[in-house]
């Protein structure tokens, strides 16, 4: 039994319908908002009843119509749980098993080209998102990305599924639709038969040019591609502040983190992490003031090596008064450094009084426990 693979020509971008030949229930991955009626149009014709709409990551490139398709059709939305995809109604993590009628489908975490990127298993095939691509895989660079955790995920993950099974990309930019783990084993030209050294360095001088719509795609896939209310829209100002460039909410960090806008940087302590969580792929930079201390000169060094020019660093701390100072610090340095409003914890007594979510973990941000 084959999946449905549909493509979209503006983002090249494939999705994928697979269902249960008796009951008709389905599971569609990765759809695209300019293809809502064509989708419909899909299930209509094979008859199904879409159960879950389900994420590879938040697309940097076109929007998700998770949230349309659950408007239209009653289906429930997927994602994997590091994406902060904070509307998604189930947030997957790795091993969870999706059951659809006597078909079931397991998502697997395959960080690399995002933080939280998944693959999902499903009989003898694998969609892998823009993990694997073929003879390709996704870019590195942007999102949280990382080259080191997509070798991991390529060599250690998916190459150690059966030789057989059908690989399925979430996109490709020269008409192929699909390939086999052997073949990619044996043959992708970025990872075959390369050592994690020459991988990271061919990944580093690819030099891609920026996604057109990633500024407007990554927050509106945040959440289910559903634009934000008039709340959110008040999350997603800077507001201006004295001694730094301005103050932020938890969200609209995110979503400059997530497009390669803004380095993020934690100024809590690393027993503060410990204790009480952390957000993967931060930089972890304490910041130490006593009364007296003029200087600070591993957070100034640190920081320095962590900003590349032309980017913005945001400051996340407990409850958003050490990120302040860093902020005016970083200022103080030549950056254009905003401070996150209620840092990590937020403050749930004052929000609940005022019926808001402030602070990174309140607002449902990706964050473990340390
Ligand atoms: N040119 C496309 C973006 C292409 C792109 O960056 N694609 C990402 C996936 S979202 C990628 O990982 N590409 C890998 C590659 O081209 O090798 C656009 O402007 O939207
Ligand atoms: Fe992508």
């Amino acid at each position: 039994m084959q999946p449905i693979q549909l493509f979209d020509p503006a983002s090249s971008t494939y999705t994928y319908i697979i269902f249960d030949e008796t009951t008709r229930d389905a599971v569609i991955i990765d759809p695209v908002d300019e293809q809502v009626e064509r989708d419909l149009a899909q299930l209509r014709q094979y008859g199904l009843k879409l159960l879950w709409t389900v994420e590879t990551h938040a697309h940097a490139d076109h929007i998700t119509s998770a949230g349309l398709l659950a408007e239209h059709t009653g289906a429930q939305t997927a994602a994997p749980q590091g994406c902060g995809i904070t509307t998604a109604a189930l947030q997957l993590v790795h091993n969870q098993v999706l059951r659809f009628g006597g078909e079931s489908m397991t998502a697997l975490h395959t960080p690399g080209h995002t933080a939280g990127s998944m693959s999902f298993v499903w009989r003898d095939h694998v969609f892998t998102g823009d993990t694997l691509l073929i003879n390709g895989c996704g870019r590195t660079d942007f999102q949280s990305g990382s080259a080191e955790a997509m070798y991991h995920s390529l060599t250690q993950v998916l190459f150690k599924l059966p030789d057989t099974t059908t690989v399925w990309p979430g996109h490709d930019y020269q008409g192929r639709t699909h390939s086999s783990i052997a073949a990619e084993r044996m043959g992708n030209a970025r990872v075959a038969g390369k050592s994690l050294e020459e991988f990271t360095a061919i990944m580093a001088g690819l030099h891609l040019p920026r996604p057109k719509r990633i500024d407007e795609a990554v927050p509106a896939n945040l959440s289910s591609g559903i634009r934000h209310d008039a709340d959110g829209v008040d999350a997603q100002a800077v507001r201006p502040a004295t001694g730094y460039a301005g103050d932020v909410s938890a969200a609209l960090a995110h979503s400059w983190w997530q497009s390669g806008e803004a380095v993020l940087v934690d100024v809590r302590t690393d027993a503060e992490r410990e204790w009480v969580g952390f957000v993967p792929g931060a930089v972890a930079l304490a910041w130490k003031q006593w009364p007296g201390m003029a200087m600070n000169p591993g957070f100034d060094d640190g920081l320095r090596a962590a900003v590349p020019a032309g980017k913005k660093v945001v400051l996340l701390c407990r409850s958003g008064v050490r990120s302040v100072a860093a902020a005016k610090r970083a200022t103080e340095l030549g950056l254009e450094a905003y401070n996150i409003l209620e840092g990590f914890e937020g403050d749930p007594d004052a929000n609940a009084q005022r019926g808001k979510k402030g602070g990174w973990r309140l607002q449902g941000l990706p964050w473990r426990q340390g």
